[in-house]
């Protein structure tokens, strides 16, 4: 089989928190399953990850603290790392983005692209805070919604009732780091020419899901970003703690955290040629054509992936003589929920690596997740689920079929590999079966599916204690030695098996088993002709999972009913409050675009016996034509609210949508206009 040359990144965590579960199961586990099988294929892998550490999540982190960024940074880098190592990941480098290699980096990619003239310097508004003495990001102010009287919502955004305004129309705007009423000042900025690229980064979508297949959601991300046009993007911001935009008259301004963290990417691979003492190496993986990269995100980083970090890519080609390789897969994962409801961890809902690994060993842990991975939807962890796939399962099935062969080793066959004599049909069946099961996972593992994976070395396993049970051993131990003997040979050919395609999911585990059998790992195609020869010297068995009992897993889950008492508590409404929403069916009469609103669009809609004005936030998803004649459910009892200047009288049902989008309700055309709804 051909030897691959494989670069393989993901995403790189901000370094402002613990890592979660959900983190793991997005980006990390199944990016590092499918490394290690690589690995053991014999392909030439690389594994590239590190700590994001610039841009407002951190200044945020800090403000509150009270603290500066660099003590945060410096904080989470290590408890990650650490984590991740606690958890089995095995990334080449974990490197990080505040090292003089990635400013270097990061500004050599700018300045290319302010050399070649791509970048246009705009003047823009942005608030600012005079006391504090700088430039607000949008994060940083709050006011009153001008819909609702909020008195919480964003700059541009009300997470209470859901309006979007432009950042002007905010009510009584304050600054949250001073409380200060911030003004509006100019300020300059470059931005990117995304709109330029489009065409290409169409095509080249296309190409590579052709040739390699991209997976549903992520492709219909990228669809939704085309449809709506790709825009300038401005790649500098006002703040202190970044990469400094390295012209001159830019003071004050740093690199956009998304544009210099993609490249982060390549600075980390470069930090680890500088640590070997390689001085091409990153080249050789970054610059070769040959080279596989597959970039391992979670869904809501799909747009950076799969448009900018090309587009910034196909920039770089076009003005220098050294050309980079683009992502050839961007595998995405939906997100990973906790007992049922969002990781949250200002509600503290749900746990980190760090805590989960100092109650239990990372491979059941990575068992279950890899099982239950969010491949193309979201899922859940259950503390239940995770004790039963151990128990059940990895104890069980796995280990019982380890042990009760081992042992049959130990007292019959003096802990040698038994001679495989005169095998019968079921013993051939079985062999083959161990021959075909490395090309079947390890075709799933090369489509990143990593569960279906899972799935069959589970299958397998069980097929392995069937094989078991119908050989009856305990019987021909006393009526046919030799026949008893060939069976626990080929239990223990299969073991060596199981250990090879579990390697890349409990790494752990199967470093004991590989022990146990005195034997080393093989190229992975080749495991399924195992050569454990007769009269091989076995070890000593150990118990491989212990079983998780009832108490521990209720010790979590007791904390979080106390967890969950007041603060997670959705609100409650009477049914009195329900039966004030006055909900109508309504027709849309006629469409306008607002000029200056990308999500706004304004409605006349009739209710039968009257018509509203309406301004919705749907633009994003419909187009005006698309619109026109639905019969939709109206709130028409809202109290009416300006938004952007204009009135709107009522609001429209819709349904969020994974991109982002909207879907509208939509009621049959036979019901009648003005019809209550209830
Ligand atoms: N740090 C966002 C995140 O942690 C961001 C990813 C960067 S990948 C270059 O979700
Ligand atoms: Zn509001």
């Amino acid at each position: 089989m051909q030897k691959e040359k494989v670069l393989v990144t993901s995403a790189l965590p901000y370094a402002n928190g613990h890592i979660h579960l959900g983190h793991l199961s997005g980006a990390y586990l199944p990016a590092d399953i499918y490394v290690r099988y690589k690995r053991l294929k014999g392909d030439d892998v690389l594994y590239v990850c590190g700590s994001d550490e610039h841009g407002v999540p951190i200044t945020i982190t800090a403000d509150k603290e009270n603290v500066k960024p660099k003590e945060i940074i410096d904080r989470y880098h290590n408890a990650n790392t650490e984590a991740f190592k606690k958890f089995g990941m095995s990334f080449d480098i974990y490197s990080r983005t505040s090292k003089p290699v990635h400013h270097d980096d990061a500004k050599t990619f700018f300045l290319s692209f302010h050399n070649q003239g791509l970048l246009n310097e705009k003047k823009t508004l942005q608030f600012y805070d005079e006391k504090a003495n700088m430039f607000l990001p949008d994060r940083y102010v709050e006011g009153t919604c001008p819909n609702c009287g909020n008195e919480d919502a964003r700059s541009d955004e009300c997470e209470n009732c859901g309006a979007l305004y432009d950042p002007s129309e905010l009510l009584n705007p304050k600054s949250k780091i001073t409380g200060e009423t911030p003004v509006r000042k100019e300020t300059t900025h470059w931005f990117f020419p995304l709109g330029k690229y489009q065409e290409r980064l169409e095509a080249y979508i296309d190409e590579m899901n052709s040739k390699y297949g991209w997976k549903d959601n992520v492709l219909q991300y990228c669809k939704s970003w085309f449809k709506e046009g790709l825009k300038d993007r401005a790649v500098t911001r006002d703040l202190d703690w970044g990469v400094r935009v390295p012209l001159e008259n830019s003071e004050g301004k740093v690199l956009y955290v998304w544009f210099e963290a993609v490249l982060g990417y390549i600075s980390a691979t470069r930090d680890l040629s500088e640590q070997r003492m390689e001085p091409d190496l990153w080249k050789d993986y970054w610059q070769n054509p040959k080279t596989k990269y597959v970039a391992f995100i979670g869904k809501d980083n799909v747009v950076f992936h799969t448009i900018i970090f090309p587009a910034m890519l196909m920039a770089w080609n076009d003005g220098n003589d050294e050309k980079f390789v683009l992502p050839q897969n961007v595998p995405a994962n939906e997100f990973l929920n906790f007992e049922s409801k969002k990781f949250s961890k200002s509600r503290g809902w749900g746990i980190d690596a760090k805590d989960f690994l100092n109650l239990f060993p990372a491979d059941p842990l990575r068992y279950y997740l890899a099982a239950n991975a969010p491949e193309n939807k979201d899922s859940d962890f259950y503390w239940k689920e995770f004790q039963s796939r151990n128990n059940d399962e990895l104890a069980d099935i796995l280990g019982n079929f380890v042990n009760r062969t081992f042992i049959f080793g130990e007292k019959h066959f003096e802990s040698k590999v038994p001679e495989l004599i005169n095998p019968t049909e079921i013993d051939l069946r079985m062999l083959e079966r161990i021959t075909e099961y490395p090309a079947k996972v390890g075709a799933l593992l090369e489509k990143y599916k990593v569960k279906d994976a899972v799935l069959e070395m589970m299958n397998f396993t069980r097929s392995c204690n069937k094989y078991f049970n119908d050989s009856e051993p305990w019987k021909s131990v006393k009526t046919n030695k030799e026949q008893c003997g060939t069976t626990i040979n080929i239990c223990l050919q299969a073991i060596y098996t199981l250990a090879e395609l579990f390697s890349p999911v409990i790494p752990n585990t199967t470093v004991k088993l590989f022990n146990m059998l005195n034997a080393r790992p093989t190229d992975w195609y080749n495991s399924g002709n195992p050569t454990l020869a007769a009269g091989h010297e076995l070890n000593k068995p150990e118990i491989l999972f212990a079983k998780i009992d009832d108490e521990k897993i209720e010790e979590q889950t007791t904390k979080l009913e106390e967890e969950k008492l007041p603060p997670v508590e959705d609100p409650k409404i009477s049914f009195d409050d329900f039966t004030k929403i006055d909900l109508r069916v309504g027709e849309i009469l006629e469409v306008e675009k607002i000029p200056k609103s990308k999500k706004l669009i304004k409605l006349k809609v009739d209710l039968g016996d009257s018509q509203k004005q309406i301004l919705a936030g749907v633009a994003l998803s419909y187009t005006a034509e698309e619109l026109l004649g639905k019969k939709v459910v109206v709130v028409s009892n809202l109290q009416p609210a300006k938004l952007m200047g204009i009135e709107s009288e009522g609001m429209i049902i819709a349904a969020d949508k994974k991109d982002g989008g909207v879907q509208i309700l939509e009621v049959s055309a036979e019901i009648p206009s003005g019809t209550k709804v209830k």
